[in-house]
């Protein structure tokens, strides 16, 4: 048959496509020997399909996956669905379709999607966690915690969201609003289910810093667990046997503390308060209630309290301090009560000030200086002492040291941390029931396990507004008790969809498994996930709890790794070609089925990596769309050229070629591995021949990346297989002229370092290397590279500045 002029993309993508599926291609072994597990975040099925900005991501996997086959690995590289969710129980109140029958078509329309990407997923592993088969143990899990002690029920302020009806984990609300919908967030006093996500705060803190994840994620875990060392302290209070506890991190500031302030919702508020301001306070409490955490601790935010009518006795001094109640003090934090030095705390200082309470100032940042009179400003940082008698003079540190002693028993050191147990019960529909019920006594029984799944009933009546469906499941909400026979009722809440992701991955090695919701066995052979590829929206959400659900099940000698993800990538977004995020209501959104049909799925995937850093974020264009088209076509006809033996110009060409797709792809530097391929060819296309071994090297190198031209070329060379079988070619160092160059690496003007590589490696791999040195990252810790400078073969100059801190 005659070579057609252009690469007949139409044709070869579904025959490859059915090709590498009839042959199980991209099966894992049960016994691996070299097993890399390469990861995607799996996706919620919506109703509108995947966007081209959805799959950037899968295909950056895809490309991982594909070049650990070449290197001989054995890769488990599944998918799945994140099914259960809010929209389509929104849905099924306006259209009329239940969830479980919407979910099946929207996933099934994924796997199309992505099936014509040529991604290499083995879908013999598809999970979906809406089903029950799933969700039988996502409630084995709830119940394994609920026997660790590590799932509980309890009352407290809750985040709200009044659009979608149900309460929601402080780390679904960003910036007091809903993650989901964006609605404002209103705290209501309600009984929910926890999962003691606190009990690991150490430990989520310390496995850290082993884990390959940027630095940036790294941080925002480490604020978000939020450490601080700091004291109780324990003041006694004018008739009342109990003591005032507060936590300070800055006891050092003890003589500098004029008053007390205690949260509204501090259970000793009653018995501090005083009867002729009981109204007042009561009026007080009400008004905070509405008011959200984040909101309260903002430190410009107007000071606003009530003095309670008592005094708490200075533990050194004596001297009588009143005790104030004010929002600004959250009794989600420390002891939900502080002793306020408002020389050196700037919402201390703002609410003194507010109401003419004494600010004293005990620390100055300079030795021997004693300024007068009131400061215009709190001095937060750290000095020596000034107005705290026998400490005057001592460095603030060494003050903290000496004020703990001398407190004897009415005071302790004591590290505390910001985050919250997880709230996990929800008051909607489409999520796993929650495995309980509860007797007339209000006690709860656990389901027992021969009656797992706990199945969602599916007639029920959806609405759009107000109370889950599940709570009018008349016949469903009763359960009998087999032992007792006594009438319970069923638990109407069902479980954060968060709950199911955080151990998805360890369903892949064994995804029909019946007995068991994992096979610890199997997991020895494949976990950690080496590497996990998502967006790093997830970093304090689904990453966080998969590290803590892991860690639990770990200590429980349940699966082998504590930790879930060795190496985390993120993805940067892809933007509508507007600069805009892609979404529907902006009518920005490119459909990778169009850019598929028109330009082939190889297209789509190079050019999605050819635009940019994989993760940075970066907008459509379709010009850009046509140019890497246009380069697949010059792949295409560069195998016309007469077969010759290879001259020396062709053999180092392919030898940078190597070297560069190698290093880049290892490094993630996919825009790089592409333009390199790129300017490979048009080398390649000034020869007047090319070797068949020239042939079948470009075609290995390229088949990572655009794999169905890849096996078409591989095809008409004689091949035998796959292409995405075949063995990387090796460098052949020989043919790398200049073989290294040696980079000096700085960081702000200083060096930490070295990197030897290629000679003509491009910039951004070099710089990536640089970066990687651990005397580099060491300096680069918590802080963002603004500007990089690269001095061809000689030097590698990194500008970082401090991150800002995270709260
Ligand atoms: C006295 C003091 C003096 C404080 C000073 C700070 C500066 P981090 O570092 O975030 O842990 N605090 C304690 N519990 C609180 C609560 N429930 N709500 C609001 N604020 C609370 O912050 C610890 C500091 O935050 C504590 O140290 C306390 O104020 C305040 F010059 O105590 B400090």
């Amino acid at each position: 048959m005659p070579r057609s002029a252009t690469y007949n993309h139409s044709d070869n993508d579904a025959r490859w496509q059915e090709r590498w599926l009839a042959r199980g291609a991209f099966q894992a072994p049960q016994a691996p020997r070299h097993p890399a597990y390469i990861l995607d975040m799996f996706p919620y099925p919506s109703g509108s399909g995947l966007h081209v900005g959805h799959v950037v991501g899968y295909v950056g996997s895809d490309v991982l996956a594909r070049y650990a086959r070449l290197l001989g690995k054995d890769v488990l590289h599944p998918m799945g669905w994140d099914s259960f969710g809010l929209p389509a129980e929104r849905y099924a109140a306006k259209a009329g379709v239940l969830p479980q029958v919407s979910t099946q078509e929207n996933s099934a329309n994924y796997r199309r999607q992505l099936q014509a990407l040529g991604l290499s997923y083995d879908w013999d592993r598809e999970l979906t966690t809406s089903s029950p088969e799933y969700y039988r143990w996502t409630q084995w899990l709830f119940q394994f915690l609920y026997k660790q002690g590590l799932a509980y029920r309890a009352g407290g302020l809750v985040n709200w969201c009044p659009e979608d009806q149900t309460v929601l984990a402080n780390e679904q609300v960003i910036g007091g609003k809903c993650e989901r919908c964006g609605s404002q967030v209103v705290q209501r006093n309600l009984e929910q289910w926890y999962f003691k996500i606190t009990a690991f705060a150490e430990e989520l803190l310390e496995g850290l810093e082993d884990l390959n994840w940027p630095e940036h994620i790294k941080t925002l875990q480490r604020n978000w667990i939020g450490r601080s060392e700091g004291a109780l302290v324990r003041f006694r209070v004018n008739n009342l046997s109990e003591q005032l506890e507060v936590f300070t991190t800055r006891l050092d500031t003890l003589y500098g503390a004029t008053y007390l302030v205690v949260a509204p919702e501090h259970p000793l508020l009653s018995s501090l308060v005083t009867a002729e301001v009981q109204p007042d306070v009561a009026t007080y409490q009400e008004a905070a209630s509405t008011a959200s955490a984040l909101e309260r601790s903002f430190t410009d935010r107007p000071k606003t309290g009530v003095f309670t009518g008592s005094y708490a006795l200075h533990p050194l001094t004596g001297d009588l301090l009143p005790i104030w109640v004010s929002d600004y003090v959250l009794m989600t934090y420390g002891t939900g009560a502080v002793m306020a030095v408002p020389a050196h705390d700037e919402r201390d200082f703002a609410f003194a000030r507010q109401f003419s309470l004494p600010i004293r100032r005990v620390v100055v940042p300079v030795l021997g200086e004693d300024p007068e009179g009131i400061p215009d400003a709190p001095y937060a940082g750290q000095g020596y002492l000034v107005n705290s008698r026998n400490l005057n003079g001592k460095s603030t540190e060494e003050a903290f040291t000496l004020i703990l002693a001398e407190l004897g028993a009415a005071g302790e050191a004591r590290t505390t941390y910001r985050l919250r147990d997880w709230l996990v019960s929800r008051q909607r529909y489409w999520g796993s029931p929650i495995p309980i019920a509860y007797r007339a006594s209000g006690e709860q029984v656990l389901i027992p396990d021969s009656q797992l799944p706990v199945v969602l009933p599916e007639r029920v009546t959806f609405s759009e507004k107000g109370a889950s469906p599940l709570a009018g499941a008349d016949e469903w909400k009763e359960w009998v008790d087999p032992l007792t026979g006594e009438v319970c009722h069923r638990e109407l809440d069902t479980l954060d969809t968060f709950v199911c992701s955080s151990w998805y991955y360890l369903r892949y090695p064994t995804p029909n498994l019946t007995g068991a919701p994992f096979d610890r066995e199997a997991l020895s052979k494949w976990m950690p996930v080496q590497t996990y590829i998502g967006g790093d929206e997830h970093a304090v959400m689904h990453l966080l709890y998969a590290r803590f659900i892991c860690r639990a099940l770990y200590h429980a000698g349940l699966v082998p790794t504590p930790e879930p993800f060795e190496q985390f990538v993120p993805v940067g977004k892809i933007l509508g070609p507007d600069n805009q995020k892609m979404s529907k209501s902006k009518g920005n959104v490119v459909n990778p089925d169009e850019v598929i049909s028109k330009y082939g799925a190889d297209a789509l995937r190079c050019y999605e990596l050819f635009m940019g850093p994989f993760d940075q974020e970066k907008p459509w264009s379709t010009t850009g769309i046509v140019g890497v088209r246009r380069f697949l076509d010059k792949v295409w006809r560069l195998y016309e050229l007469p077969v010759g033996a290879a001259s020396e110009v062709e053999l180092q060409c392919l030898a940078r070629l190597t070297q560069a797709v190698r290093s880049s792809t290892e490094l993630h530097k996919f825009n790089t591995a592409v333009s390199a391929l790129m300017e490979a060819v048009n080398a390649f296309g000034q020869l007047p021949s090319l070797a068949q071994e020239t042939r079948r090297s470009l075609a290995i190198l390229l088949s990572p990346y655009a794999p169905h031209l890849a096996e078409t070329l591989w095809e008409e060379l004689g091949m035998q297989g796959f292409v995405m079988h075949a063995q990387l070619p090796e460098v052949q160092e020989a043919y790398l002229i200049e073989k290294t160059e040696t980079y000096a690496v700085q960081v702000n003007g200083k060096v930490r370092g070295s990197v030897e590589v290629a000679a003509g490696t491009p910039a951004d791999v070099v710089v990536a290397a640089a970066r990687q040195l651990p005397n580099v990252a060491r300096h680069l810790i918590d802080s963002r590279v603004v500007k990089e400078i690269v001095v061809p073969g000689k030097l590698v100059s990194l500008v970082a500045t401090p991150l800002h801190e995270v709260n």
